[in-house]
């Protein structure tokens, strides 16, 4: 007969393992989640090189694509407990009342403004629509209080790559379905999504790509991307949370969040 200390041991292992699962799993949206019917951005074919941390060396990376060329790589789950932090109500319970900075989503990012996280989340947090401009579209991505967010900031593990004599600085952010960044580029780094899911469009150094840098990213996919000849077509890649993209120095990327999304980015300068 089984004792209901036994039972009780081998029913939570199995919730435990549900938990693990259900975290680790592309499903779960820690509360971030938009009304299908205001989804107006969907994944794209995925043309950039896809690596898996545990098959990539730093060896590799250096060679291959460090000073070279854009790579996706799939994360080991090991960033469950920033997570479970970034979780709609565990930020709003710890950092709801912080002043946060907003950009404006066009191209170099001109006008900021100081709110607090919950006025964000609760009247500036939108799904992009097709009108909206991106020098008027509020997006949280970088500026943070590295004092204030140190223990969230703590609890990332950034991608275990290196390049030599070049340190990283955290970029930490959450957006609206459809919104993201038009074309821009500057140094190298990695930018990882924790929920949701992003569309990221490069182009190498010597292509300079056609845009208005007033535009969103989402106008650009309806109404110029259609229209571009086969050589002027950039990369692309849909990352999905617990994936990360390597974006080399001076390469064009623009944006796209399909979801309401958690990113995290990790710019790497000398
Ligand atoms: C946003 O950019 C558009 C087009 O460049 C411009 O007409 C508009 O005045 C700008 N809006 C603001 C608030 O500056
Ligand atoms: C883009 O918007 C900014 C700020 O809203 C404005 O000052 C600038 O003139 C606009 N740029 C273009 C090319 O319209
Ligand atoms: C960051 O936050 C700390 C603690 O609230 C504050 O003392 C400091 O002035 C802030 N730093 C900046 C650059 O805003
Ligand atoms: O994640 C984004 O939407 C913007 C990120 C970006 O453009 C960057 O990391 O430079």
């Amino acid at each position: 007969m089984i004792k209901l200390g036994h039972l009780f041991v081998i029913l939570s292992h199995y919730f435990l393992l549900f938990l693990t699962f259900l975290l680790g799993s592309n499903c779960y949206d820690g509360g971030w989640s938009t009304d299908e019917s205001l989804l107006l951005a969907h994944p794209g074919p995925c043309t950039i090189d896809v690596r898996d941390e545990s098959q990539l060396s730093q060896k590799e990376f250096l060679e291959r694509y460090a000073y070279s060329k854009p790579v996706v790589i799939k994360r080991a789950k090991d960033n469950l407990v920033f997570q479970h932090m970034c979780e709609r109500s565990n930020l709003i319970k710890k950092f709801g009342d912080k002043k946060i900075r907003l950009s404006s989503a066009n191209t170099y990012s001109y006008t900021k403004k100081d709110v607090s996280l919950l006025t964000y989340i609760n009247e500036i947090l939108r799904p992009q629509t097709l009108t909206m401009l991106g020098n008027e579209t509020f997006y949280w991505f970088g500026d943070n209080n590295y004092t204030e967010w140190e223990e969230l900031f703590n609890q990332y593990k950034p991608p275990p790559y290196r390049i030599p004599r070049m340190t990283g600085a955290y970029s930490f952010g959450l957006a609206g379905a459809g919104t993201g960044v038009p074309f821009h580029f500057h140094g190298p780094g990695f930018g990882e999504v924790i929920f949701g899911r992003k569309r990221w469009f490069m182009y190498p150094p010597e292509q300079t790509p056609s845009f208005h840098p007033n535009r969103t990213t989402l106008q650009w996919l309806y109404e110029d991307h259609p229209e571009l000849h086969p050589r002027e077509i950039p990369i692309e890649c849909t990352i999905n949370q617990g994936e990360v993209i390597y974006f080399p120095d001076r390469w064009w990327h623009g944006t796209l969040n399909i979801d309401t999304s958690v990113f995290i980015s990790t710019f790497l300068a000398y």
